[in-house]
C-alpha cells in the first residue's frame, strides 16, 4: 500500500467520524406554541438569579405551596425568559422550573419557560453578567459552560424552549416583535432560534438586537405609537395582547390601553423591584405583588375603540 493510498483512507475515515458527530446535531423537533381555551394565565417576568423572589411570586399567584410544589392545577405558568445572571441562583430556579414542569403537567396545567437574551447570551459563552454565586453554584466555569452545553442538563433543556408562545389571544415573549419577523410564522420563528442554538444554523438573526428577545420599542412607547408598532402585528397572529419582559418597570403595568403587559418589575436583588405577577383568569387582569391585593389592570382598548364610533353617531 503506498503513502499516499494510506493517508486517504485516514482522511475519508476522519471525515466520516466528522458527519457522524455531526448527525448528532440535528436540528431539534417542532415544538408546540400555541394553546387555545385556557382558563387561567401566570406570567412572571426577568428572574435574573433571585431564588427568593421567583418563590414568592409563584406564592402570591397561588402556584406552589410552603413546600414548593404545584398548586396551580390548571393554570399555565409562563416565565418569560431571563433565569441568568446578576444574582446567584439560576441553577435553583431552574430546578424548581423543571420540578414544576412535571407537577404542573399532571395535573393538567403546564409550565412555559421561554428563551431570554441571557440564556442565549450565557449558551453562547457570554459571561460578561454572570455572578460569581452562580458560577460555583454549578461547581466553577467549566463545569457550567457543560452543564449549559448542547449536552448538558440544563442547556438540554433550554434548548428545547420556545421564545414566542400563544395562549388564548395573547402572544407572550422576552422582549417584543418587531414588524420586520411578519411574515415568518411561529414555527419559524421559535424553530429558527432553536436550530441556530443547537446546530449554529437556523436564524442567526433572530437573536440579534431587533429580534424578540432583544427588541424594547414595545416597553419604550406608549399611546398612538405603541399601537402602530403592536397592532399589524397583532393582526398578523390573531391576538389582541402581548406579555413581556426585558425591560424593568415600576411593577406590572399594562400600556397601550392593554395591548402590551410588561412583568419585569426588576424583581431580583440587583435591582430592588418587588416579586410580581401578572395573573389572567377567565379574560380579567389582574397583577399581584408580594405581601399585597391583586390589582386589575386597564386592559380594554379593543372594547372602546368599537364603542366610540358608535356613541358618536347616536348623539
Ligand atoms: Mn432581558
Amino acid at each position: 500500500m503506498s503513502k499516499a493510498f494510506l493517508v486517504q483512507v485516514v482522511i475519508v475515515a476522519v471525515h466520516c467520524l466528522a458527519l457522524m458527530a455531526h448527525a448528532d446535531e440535528k436540528p431539534p423537533k417542532e415544538k408546540a406554541n400555541t394553546w387555545s381555551n385556557i382558563d387561567r394565565i401566570v406570567a412572571i417576568g426577568d428572574v435574573h438569579g433571585d431564588y427568593n423572589q421567583f418563590v414568592r411570586a409563584l406564592r402570591a399567584s397561588k402556584l406552589i405551596n410552603d413546600k414548593q410544589a404545584w398548586t396551580g392545577g390548571k393554570t399555565h405558568l409562563v416565565q418569560t425568559g431571563d433565569v441568568f445572571d446578576r444574582g446567584p441562583d439560576s441553577k435553583k430556579v431552574m430546578d424548581l422550573l423543571m420540578a414544576l414542569e412535571q407537577q404542573a403537567a399532571a395535573a393538567g396545567g403546564m409550565v412555559h419557560t421561554l428563551l431570554g437574551n441571557h440564556e442565549v447570551m450565557v449558551m453562547k459563552g457570554d459571561m460578561r453578567y454572570t455572578h460569581p454565586g452562580e458560577i460555583s453554584s454549578f461547581g466553577g466555569r467549566a463545569k457550567f459552560a457543560a452543564a449549559i452545553g448542547p449536552k448538558g442538563k440544563y442547556g438540554k433543556w433550554l434548548r428545547t424552549h420556545n421564545c414566542v408562545i400563544k395562549i388564548n389571544d395573547i402572544l407572550f415573549m422576552h422582549g417584543g416583535l418587531s414588524q420586520q419577523w411578519i411574515d415568518l410564522s411561529l414555527d419559524k420563528i421559535n424553530g429558527g432560534v432553536r436550530t441556530y442554538l443547537t446546530t449554529g444554523g437556523g436564524n442567526g438573526h433572530l437573536v440579534r438586537s431587533n429580534g424578540p428577545l432583544w427588541y424594547r420599542a414595545w416597553a419604550r412607547n406608549r399611546g398612538e405609537a405603541l399601537a402602530a408598532l403592536c397592532d399589524p402585528v397583532f393582526k398578523k397572529f390573531g391576538v389582541r395582547h402581548a406579555v413581556i419582559g426585558h425591560t424593568p418597570q415600576r411593577g406590572v403595568i399594562a400600556l397601550g390601553g392593554g395591548r402590551v403587559i410588561c412583568v419585569d418589575t426588576g424583581m431580583s436583588a440587583r435591582y430592588g423591584g418587588p416579586a410580581a405577577a401578572l395573573v389572567i383568569e377567565k379574560g380579567a387582569y389582574r397583577s399581584i405583588q408580594h405581601g399585597q391585593q391583586f390589582r386589575p389592570l386597564a386592559v380594554d382598548y379593543y372594547k372602546s375603540k368599537k364603542a366610540k364610533p358608535a356613541a358618536k353617531k347616536a348623539a
